[in-house]
């Protein structure tokens, strides 16, 4: 029997990749679970769709659709999604034409304005959604204006109207999550012997990456929960889903070094018996950590940092404003070392003006550091110039040529090297080429460790030419990488 009583509100999370590949890797949908809440807190029912992580995504919606709902909300990072964001609008309007859309996440936080010029786009919600999407819901349910609900954009007689910023939302003033939205079960990762889910407890990063949307969306303004109500928040997992795992997504947690101690002694003195499967950190803070604390985040269940090297060549680290030396990065990979902590250095190639031999510095850096230290891992993607950062403006002066429609954004994807890419020196478009896919085998953390085992048999058949390519930076004529590619296995996933 359908409960028609509360007006229903349904969000969608859009998949950043298709086929088999959709439901792989899958992490909690952090950004509509922290948007609903509210809504359910309320009195409004919310349906949240995951095309992402749900296999049985399709009979879901079509069932939460058989009602008319007050408004559809999307979520969208800037790729792939858009695609399939818009083909959901599409649907809806078929079904709902005076059913509004709603768009929110990274992508229409930042280009509001030209999101909105898509006819399949009512209206953007700039920023949080949790307090923003209450009070429009609420606006739409009461046939009020909008004019009143700050953070949005939307058109009046033809005319783009944004009602201004709000401020950041309190984080501990938010309810707990209602992870009963979702099926949590599609989202478990066993990883260190524990299921982990996602979690978030802090916002924003003062730092001033050139390459990270930080700065345009949280405007280097950090914000974090108390460690208390971190606390309360873990434990109400435990205890109503039996998951003592979590992957935090924090964009840097240790802004204040004394916050993430005082949080890890309370995880401690609770005696939560968790494990932080990745918890990302700068090099700077690992290097101002002593002992005792590498001690309490073992303490406290953290197993893996994850740490943005993004280039091994100082040319490149200053350009992006990093603000790191590569002697800092191997001082920090030594101090790891005596730790029980693993660390994950993430690169980036194809970063704007970065030399063929630039990109070999970073190759080899990569090397040093899983060699000194054989627990660790590493990642390449590659870099794409992400709308609003500083380097996406250099990129542009390098001959970018804006994308100018909505849709337009789709094929910024990491490991995928779009034809006209003037940002990229053409030798490293070469060895980028030849050299992602190969990359992947390096070191301890290859991608395809835990898969089939005729695929494991075939990689290690593979591994002697992956090596080679890579010590000798070799992209010569890369066929593995154009079979993988066609068959859909890599690349481009749109
Ligand atoms: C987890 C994560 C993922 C997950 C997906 C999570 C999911 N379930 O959808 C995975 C691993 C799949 C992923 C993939 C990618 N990601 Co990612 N990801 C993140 C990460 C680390 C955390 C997201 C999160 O949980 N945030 C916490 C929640 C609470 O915040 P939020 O998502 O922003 O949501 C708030 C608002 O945006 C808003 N909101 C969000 N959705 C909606 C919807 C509605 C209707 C409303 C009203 C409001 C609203 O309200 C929310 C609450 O305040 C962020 C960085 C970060 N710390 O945010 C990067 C980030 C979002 N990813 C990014 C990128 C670029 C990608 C990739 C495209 C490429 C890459 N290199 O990883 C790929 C996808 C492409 C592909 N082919 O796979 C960029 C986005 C930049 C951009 N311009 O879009 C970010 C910001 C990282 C960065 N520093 O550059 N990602």
């Amino acid at each position: 029997m359908k409960d028609t009583g509360n007006p229903l509100v349904v969000l969608f999370n859009p998949a950043p990749r298709k086929g088999f590949q959709a439901h792989r890797r899958v992490e909690l949908p952090l950004n509509l679970l922290h948007t609903a809440t509210p809504l359910v807190h309320a009195g409004y029912r919310v349906k949240v769709i995951d095309q992402f992580a749900d296999p049985g995504w399709e009979p879901k919606l079509r069932e939460a659709l058989s009602e008319k709902p007050v408004c559809f909300g999307v979520s969208c990072m800037t790729g792939p999604q858009i695609i399939r964001a818009l083909e959901a609008c599409r649907n809806l309007k078929k079904l709902y034409p005076d059913v509004p859309t709603v768009w929110g996440g990274v992508h229409p936080s930042i280009l509001p304005e030209q999101t909105l010029e898509s006819p399949l786009v009512d209206f953007v919600v700039a920023g949080e959604g949790e307090e923003t999407l209450r009070e429009l819901a609420g606006a739409l349910a009461n046939g009020d204006s909008p004019r009143e609900v700050a953070g949005i954009g939307y058109h009046e007689n033809g005319e783009y109207i944004y009602t201004g910023n709000r401020p950041f939302v309190d984080l501990d003033a938010q309810p707990p999550l209602a992870y009963d939205l979702i099926d949590i079960h599609l989202y478990r990762r066993k990883i260190f012997g524990s299921d982990h889910v996602s979690f978030n407890s802090s916002r924003g990063c003062s730092f001033r990456c050139g390459f990270c949307y930080d700065s345009v969306v949280h405007k280097r303004v950090w914000r974090a929960m108390q460690p208390e109500t971190v606390v309360s928040r873990l434990e109400r997992v435990i205890r109503d889903h039996d998951i003592r795992g979590f992957n935090f997504t924090d964009d840097n947690l240790f802004i204040h070094l004394s916050h993430a101690y005082k949080l890890m002694e309370q995880i401690v003195r609770k005696d939560l018996r968790i494990k932080i499967g990745k918890l990302h950190i700068r090099i700077d803070s690992i290097l101002k950590m002593d002992d005792d604390f590498f001690r309490l985040l073992a303490r406290a269940g953290v197993e893996r940092f994850t740490i943005g090297v993004e280039s091994g060549s100082q040319r490149v680290l200053d350009l992006i404003n990093k603000n790191l030396t590569v002697e800092r990065v191997l001082e920090a990979s030594r101090k790891l070392i005596g730790t029980s902590i693993l660390p994950h250095y993430l690169f980036m190639m194809g970063l704007p003006t970065e030399t063929p031999e630039e990109l070999g510095q970073s190759i080899r850096l990569s090397e040093q550091l899983l060699r000194e230290n054989p627990r660790a891992a590493k990642s390449f993607n590659i870099y794409m110039p992400y709308p609003g950062t500083e380097l996406y403006r250099f990129a542009i002066e390098l001959g970018l040529e804006a994308p100018q429609r909505l849709e337009d954004w789709s094929p910024l994807n990491y490991r995928y090297v779009p034809k006209k890419s003037p940002w990229i020196v053409p030798g490293t478009k070469k060895l980028l080429a030849g050299l992602d896919f190969p990359l992947m085998f390096m070191g301890t953390n290859f991608t395809y460790k835990k898969t089939h085992p005729i695929v494991r048999g075939l990689a290690r058949l593979y591994y002697p030419l992956a090596r080679y390519r890579v010590e000798h930076l070799n992209a010569h004529f890369p066929i593995e990488t154009m079979v993988v590619k066609r068959l859909g296995l890599f690349g481009r996933q749109d």
